[in-house]
């Protein structure tokens, strides 16, 4: 099946120059990338994003080290992978949760770590299943910034102030 996922280089990637690493690592899967961009994760995105873990002990510590605040790098790099069974492709790339205990040869097992406060800093987010895939990708890419429309749209008529090119 033709899937969508939504991968996330995190701070700890950005700061330790694996962007190049983590996207040729990720071009083994032979998906697409139809919508990439570099984001400063704002506290109301980070919530959003790791709603699901909003009653875990190190909630607050998820959301500084999405913002950056660990890193000193308030951004992150966001990518939608599109195609074949994109979700399983890369998450399988990505390996466990825990760095210590994915497989050396992930992204998560040659790059992550945990620090001793306890933060697992494993250096890229991937979509779990279809579900969180469009939940994520809406949340964080507009259909404007896709080249594939991967969810149905619909035109609105909005009047907003907007900052364009002086
Ligand atoms: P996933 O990123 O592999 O999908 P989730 O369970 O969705 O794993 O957790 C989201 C993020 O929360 C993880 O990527 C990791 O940064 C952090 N995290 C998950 N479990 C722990 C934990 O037990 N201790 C510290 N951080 C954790
Ligand atoms: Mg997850």
């Amino acid at each position: 099946m033709v899937e969508q996922t939504l991968v996330i280089i995190k701070p700890d990637g950005l700061k330790k120059s694996l962007t190049g690493n983590i996207l040729t690592r990720l071009s083994e899967t032979k998906l697409e990338i139809i919508g990439a961009k570099i984001v400063r994760v704002s506290r109301e995105l980070a919530e959003k994003h790791y709603a699901h873990m909003r009653d875990k002990p190190f909630f607050e510590d998820l959301i500084k080290y999405i913002q950056g605040e660990f890193h000193g790098r308030r951004k992150v790099m966001a990518l939608v992978y599109w195609g074949e069974e994109a979700i399983r492709k890369v998450r399988e790339i990505c390996g466990a949760t825990n760095p210590e205990e994915a497989d050396p040869t992930t992204i998560r097992g040659a790059y992550g770590r945990i620090t001793t406060k306890g933060v697992y800093e494993n250096v890229i987010h991937a979509s779990r299943d279809n579900q969180e895939a469009e939940r994520e990708i809406k949340l964080w890419f507009s259909p404007e910034e896709l080249i594939v429309e991967v969810y149905p749209t619909k035109v609105v008529e909005e009047k907003v102030k907007k900052k364009v090119w002086a």
